[in-house]
């Protein structure tokens, strides 16, 4: 590992560089990779890619911070910690907003009223959490009637990977890190290739508010032979908490089986929003909108299966086409813009493929389909245009894989019990929607859907105190709340003989 640090301020050239961040220091590496914007193709800068050796630093950094003062901090310490580092984004809030629109290029507007005050609300949730959190306790009787009292204490579980994707970066890795620090661990992070801007800034602030060097640690990188390999593999680290596509999470956990270590894992979607005819209708074509087509359809929580009652098939496609079409793709700083682009060209020809496969396969194209005409660099922006299909048939790719993408197919159905069995008709379980004024028959599907996460005449509506998780091939394990706790601490029992 070279010693030299790099600044990620400026470069003279106009690009900035991402450095790692291990043992509170930035750390540069010899091997580097570009990372560029999704709305123009232009230079963000050079990151730095970590060899197993950056992150053996960093876990052992990890590792000596859990021995040293971080050890002794109280619970109410630790909170008020957390609450200052939720406050330290908020000083650099601008910094952050900006960080976050650079590697995702999706609209200002979104970055600084939802993605980046979710990452500070982040860390107030568990400051919370850890201040409330009761220990069970037992009186057990024993045979010579004195009795034995039985408590359970939590202890960190020690070094954390964190592992996070690039959808939506800075909510999604302090989703992990800020339950992860509260509870008293360690965290080593490795974001995604695509978004190395916000974990660093977040390093900063780590050192601003007087976080113990070491508590938190940047690794850059890729994943397969490259730094999320180096990570989950090392066996210095104790636990993995990982967010991204099913297929990754597979192979992180065989890296995790070797030292049978704890993963906690928030994986992909295929998700159904189910519209009955009684709907608000207005109310339902907002919220398909906002769950269709946010952050550019790459939501883990959208939707790509809408599923319509006939008697409203034809006016839920027509409104929800006008909807798709009246969304403006731009430039992120641009108050108009409202439609972003996809996270790279890489991600743009998967979904590009997706929209050819559905073609192919007979689909009625109700709008989009291509790539939308803009002008000046935008053009070489990776954006496509918010497609929605009809007619395809319940084995299409496009109906079963997960896209990831502004697109929908919408498919009419006649009963309930048809609704549920479609919803539940496919390998994943993570979220849906469900449109109905009718609340007996909402808490009926709910019930049936198999998935984590149900909303009921709404999409993405947040309390961070609540179970979050996908169940079949969307996920492993709970977070959020209490429930994060299960995974961030061990729980021991203590059982006295009185
Ligand atoms: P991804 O799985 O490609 O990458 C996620 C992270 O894993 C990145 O940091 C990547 O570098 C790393 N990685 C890749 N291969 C690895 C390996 N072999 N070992 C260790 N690390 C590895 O996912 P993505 O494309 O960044 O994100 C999109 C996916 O994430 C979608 O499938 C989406 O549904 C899912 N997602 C799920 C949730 C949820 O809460 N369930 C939330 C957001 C995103
Ligand atoms: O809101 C959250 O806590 C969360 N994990 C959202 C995930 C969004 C996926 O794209």
């Amino acid at each position: 590992m070279e010693n030299a640090t790099l600044e990620s301020s400026a470069a003279q050239d106009g690009t900035v560089a991402f450095p790692h961040f291990i043992d509170g220091q930035r750390v540069a590496s010899e091997r580097t990779f570009e990372k560029r914007r999704p709305f123009d193709g232009s230079l963000v800068g050079l990151v730095a890619e970590a060899g197993r050796a950056e992150v053996d630093a960093a876990v052992k950094a990890a590792r000596a911070a859990l021995k040293g003062p971080w050890a002794k901090v109280s619970d109410e310490d630790r909170a008020d910690l957390m609450r200052a580092i939720a406050d330290g984004i908020t000083r650099r809030f601008d910094d952050f907003v900006a960080a976050e629109m650079a590697d995702t290029g999706q609209p200002k507007s979104m970055m600084a009223h939802a993605f980046v005050p979710r990452g500070a609300a982040n860390f107030k949730a568990f400051a919370d959490v850890i201040k409330s959190v009761a220990n069970e306790s037992f009186q057990t009787p024993t045979p010579d009637g004195a009795g034995a009292l039985n408590y359970s204490i939590r202890k960190p579980k020690g070094v954390i990977g964190v592992i996070s994707p690039w959808n939506a970066p800075f909510l999604l890795m302090t989703w992990k890190v800020a339950p992860a620090l509260a509870c008293g661990n360690a965290v080593v992070v490795k974001p995604s290739e695509e978004t190395p801007g916000t974990a660093t800034l977040l390093g900063e602030v780590m050192n601003d508010v007087g976080v113990p060097k070491g508590v938190y640690n940047v690794v850059h990188g890729f994943g397969p032979d490259s730094a999320g390999q180096f990570l989950t593999e090392h066996q210095g680290v104790d636990a993995i908490t990982f967010t991204g596509e099913t297929r990754t999470g597979t192979a992180i956990m065989q890296a995790a089986a070797r030292g049978l270590r704890d993963v906690s894992f928030e994986m992909g979607g295929k998700n159904s929003a189910v519209v009955f005819a009684d709907a608000d209708m207005d109310k339902t074509i907002e919220g398909l909108t906002r769950s269709v087509f946010l952050n550019c359809g790459q939501v883990c929580l959208g939707t790509e299966r809408v599923l319509v009652q006939r008697p409203v098939f034809e006016e839920v496609v027509a409104r929800l086409k006008a909807a798709a079409e009246a969304l403006r793709p731009g430039h992120p700083e641009d108050a108009n813009t409202n439609f972003g682009p996809l996270i790279s060209q890489e991600h743009r020809d998967k979904v590009l493929s997706y929209y050819a496969r559905a073609k192919a396969d007979g689909a009625t194209i109700v709008t989009g389909g291509g790539v939308p005409a803009l002008a000046g660099d935008l053009a070489k922006g990776s954006f496509v245009q918010p497609t929605i299909w009809t007619g395809l048939t319940d084995d299409a790719a496009a109906v079963r894989e997960e896209i990831f993408g502004p697109c929908c197919h919408i498919r009419p159905f006649d009963t309930e019990e048809e609704a549920v069995l479609l919803a539940n008709d496919t390998e994943y379980g993570l979220a849906t929607s469900i449109w109905t004024r009718d609340l007996s028959r909402a808490h009926r599907v709910a019930a049936a859907i198999d998935v984590g996460i149900t909303w009921v005449n709404s999409w993405f509506l947040r309390d961070l105190r609540t179970p979050f998780g996908g169940s079949k091939q969307s996920g492993i394990g709970r977070e959020g709340g209490v429930h994060s706790l299960e995974f961030y601490t061990e729980l021991r029992n203590i059982c006295v003989k009185l």
